[in-house]
């Protein structure tokens, strides 16, 4: 087999039924063919971020990119950000995909000079300082009884005019429209190649782990913890990024 055809996303053709899904060597191998071909919009939503991000990013002030697997949305932000007075941080709490990330840095296959990447569980982390907060699929992994308390930390440590984009896998009020988008969804995966066993199976791994929520308990979420200007800026299907920013009222 070549090194191309390892880095596929075969694992859930084997006959043997994982359990839990959970983020480890062999998904980190396979981790960029498989969001690519998982999450439709994924690589316009990485290089949105990327634009986002040069437009609010503030002088002397930090990105953090929390859950950021191989690094998809702090290259894409590297890349798109014009200025250089600023420090991003990547973090994720599975080795493996740290591990990765650390490699491909060395490597110098991206420009790498202000990421620090730190192997941290995301309701540990420290949040300062920061003008840009990106939480690219992640906080659907959180408990969501730990998720008003992050939400609330990453406002705390933001700066008035920051930014924080969410993106998640949704869940819709509406059963009718629930069940048409996840069909939508199971098509898609589909048209890139994965069987419907693949996906059934894929489905039950992720069904403890992978935890969706409506689009207005995000909401509810935000404006309690004090973001103001709150709405989604891509959507497809089952699958949605918001920007919510910190503005404080004026004295
Ligand atoms: C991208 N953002 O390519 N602390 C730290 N990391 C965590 C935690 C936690 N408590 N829970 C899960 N993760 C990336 C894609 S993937 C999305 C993000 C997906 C990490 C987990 O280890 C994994 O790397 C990442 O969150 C989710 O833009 O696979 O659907």
């Amino acid at each position: 087999m070549s090194d191309k055809e390892k880095d596929v996303d075969r694992l859930f053709r084997l006959d043997k039924l994982p359990g839990d899904f959970v983020f480890d060597e062999n998904v980190t191998r396979v981790f960029e063919d498989m969001i690519n071909r998982s999450v439709p919009g994924y690589s316009t939503i990485v290089a949105m971020i990327g634009v986002l991000a040069d437009r609010y990013l503030q002088a002397d002030s930090r990105v953090y990119d929390l859950g950021c697997s191989l690094g998809g949305a702090s290259f894409a932000i590297c890349e798109s950000v014009s200025r250089s007075d600023y420090d991003l941080i990547a973090i994720d709490n599975s080795p493996a995909m740290i591990e990765k990330l650390n490699e491909r840095l060395a490597a110098g296959q991206f420009p790498h000079d202000r990421i620090e990447t730190r192997l941290e569980d995301i309701n540990q982390s420290e949040i300062e300082n920061a003008s840009v907060v990106v939480l690219n699929f992640t906080l659907q992994f959180l408990d969501p009884a730990q998720r008003q308390s992050l939400i609330q930390r990453i406002y705390d440590g933001m700066r008035d005019g920051g930014i924080l984009l969410i993106s998640e896998k949704i869940l819709f009020p509406d059963a009718k429209l629930n069940e048409l988008f996840i069909e939508l969804y199971h098509g898609f995966k589909q048209s890139m190649g994965y069987s419907r066993l693949e996906i059934s199976r894929k489905r039950n791994a992720l069904e403890n782990v992978l935890i969706p929520e409506p689009l207005d308990s995000h909401r509810q979420r935000l404006a309690a913890a004090g973001f103001s200007s709150v709405d989604v800026w891509f959507q497809c299907f089952n699958f949605a990024s918001l920007v919510a920013f910190k503005q404080q009222a004026s004295p």
